[in-house]
């Protein structure tokens, strides 16, 4: 499948669809994120930065133990990260610099602070991207496993969060890739992207 939309100056392959907002990218593709590089890599983790499964489990093997010697560090010094926020490591064996670790939120009911700290984790990727001056970014579908959050909403929040941060110019990164597990996934953000499009790409 190719869908053209040249208002948006957007192009959707089967697996991969690009959209200029303003001078940067915005980007999805299906894949393995600990396969694609990038300057910075996104991981959704937990709030104790301890591993665990799912795209935290796949980072921690394929970078090996620089990652967890990172957290180790950061734990010392702050304790836990709460759910909206991230920190950043090494990224050890992984084709990047930088891991950045972003807790999500545990899905409940959609009306526990869920939306807010979403869009947070995303927030927060770019602002530590903009500390660490990377200017490649990918990023998983926070929260969408184990923590439950439905990828219909969640698809929203991330793009709207990511979208709104390149099209006011509030980051220094130029391209922002999610990098989707699935074909489900990648159609409901690619849904969700030229659903917000609209408002933020003119
Ligand atoms: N590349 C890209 N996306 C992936 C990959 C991968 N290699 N592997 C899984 N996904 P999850 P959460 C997708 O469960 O819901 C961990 O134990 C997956 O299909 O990894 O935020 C942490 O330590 C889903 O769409 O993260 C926390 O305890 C998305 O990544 C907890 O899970 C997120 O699924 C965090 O749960």
């Amino acid at each position: 499948m190719v869908s053209v939309y040249p208002k948006y100056n957007a192009v959707m392959l089967r697996a991969e669809f690009k959209i200029g907002i303003k001078d940067r990218e915005f980007s999805l593709v299906v894949g393995d994120i600990t396969k694609i590089p990038a300057d910075a890599i996104g991981n959704a983790a937990n709030s104790r930065l301890a591993g665990g499964g799912g795209v935290d489990g796949a980072i921690h093997r394929a970078g090996g133990p620089a990652i967890m010697r990172g957290l180790d560090e950061i734990r010392a010094r702050i304790g836990q990260c709460p759910a909206g926020d991230a920190v950043a490591t090494s990224a050890g064996k992984l084709p990047a610099q930088w891991v950045i670790h972003a807790v999500g939120p545990i899905y409940r009911d959609g009306r526990s602070g869920e939306p807010t700290a979403l869009r947070s984790c995303y927030e927060r990727c770019l602002e530590l991207s903009d500390e660490l001056g990377t200017r490649t970014l990918t990023l998983p579908a926070i929260s969408t496993g184990v923590y439950g959050y439905p990828m219909d909403l969640a698809s929203k929040i991330a793009v709207a969060a990511v979208a709104s941060k390149l099209s006011g110019g509030e980051t220094r990164v130029e391209r922002v890739t999610f990098v989707l597990f699935d074909d489900t996934a990648f159609r409901q953000f690619a849904a969700a992207t030229l659903e917000i499009m609209p408002t933020v790409a003119s």
